[in-house]
C-alpha cells in the first residue's frame, strides 16, 4: 500500500479541486490519442479518430474523458485504498477490453500535462511530484489484476 504524509495528501486533494474534469478529461484523452496513436486501436466504436482535428472534435471522446476523470474523484477519496477501488476496472480492462497497461502511464502523463496547462505555476515542481506519486499509484492499481 502507498503511504502517504499530511502535505501530501492536502496536496492532492488542493490540485484536484482545481481540476475541471469538462476541460481535463477530454484534453487528456484526446492528447493519449494523437500522441500515442497506436491507442486508437481500443476505440473502434468511436468513429473517425485518424486525424488530430478529428479526435478533438469527435464527441465521444471528450465524453470517455470526462467519464475517466470522474473515476479519479473514487481514488482522491480514498488514498489509502486505491488498488482495491480499481480492483473491478482493472479486471475490465485486462479481460475484456485487453488493452496494454503501459498505456495507463501514458493517459496518465497525458492528464498530468493538461493539469499542468491549466495550473500553471501553481503545480511547481514539489506538487507535481506529489501529483504523479498519485497517478502512479492509479497506474499500479488498474494493472493490479492483469496476469
Ligand atoms: Ni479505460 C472504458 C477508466 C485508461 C481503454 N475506462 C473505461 C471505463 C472507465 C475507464 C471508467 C468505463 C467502464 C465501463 O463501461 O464500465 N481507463 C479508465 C481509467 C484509466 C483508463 C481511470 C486511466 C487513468 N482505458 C485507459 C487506457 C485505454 C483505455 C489508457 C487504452 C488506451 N477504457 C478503454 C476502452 C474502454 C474503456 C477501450 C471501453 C470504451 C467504450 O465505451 O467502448
Amino acid at each position: 500500500m502507498v503511504k502517504w504524509t499530511d502535505q501530501e495528501r492536502s496536496t492532492v486533494r488542493a490540485v484536484w479541486e482545481q481540476v475541471n474534469i469538462d476541460e481535463v478529461g477530454p484534453d487528456a484523452f484526446a492528447r493519449v490519442l494523437i500522441v500515442y496513436p497506436w491507442t486508437e486501436r481500443y476505440f473502434g466504436s468511436f468513429g473517425e479518430i485518424f486525424t488530430a482535428s478529428a479526435v478533438l472534435n469527435n464527441a465521444k471522446v471528450a465524453a470517455h474523458g470526462r467519464l475517466v476523470l470522474r473515476t479519479l474523484d473514487a481514488s482522491v477519496k480514498n488514498m489509502d485504498n486505491i488498488k482495491d477501488t480499481y480492483a473491478a476496472l482493472s479486471r475490465l480492462h485486462y479481460e475484456k477490453l485487453h488493452v496494454d497497461p503501459d498505456n495507463f502511464r501514458l493517459l496518465a502523463d497525458c492528464i498530468t500535462i493538461a493539469v499542468a496547462c491549466k495550473l500553471r505555476s501553481a503545480l511547481d515542481p514539489q506538487v507535481q511530484a506529489t501529483w504523479q506519486k498519485f497517478l502512479s499509484a492509479v497506474v499500479d492499481a488498474l494493472g493490479s489484476q492483469y496476469y
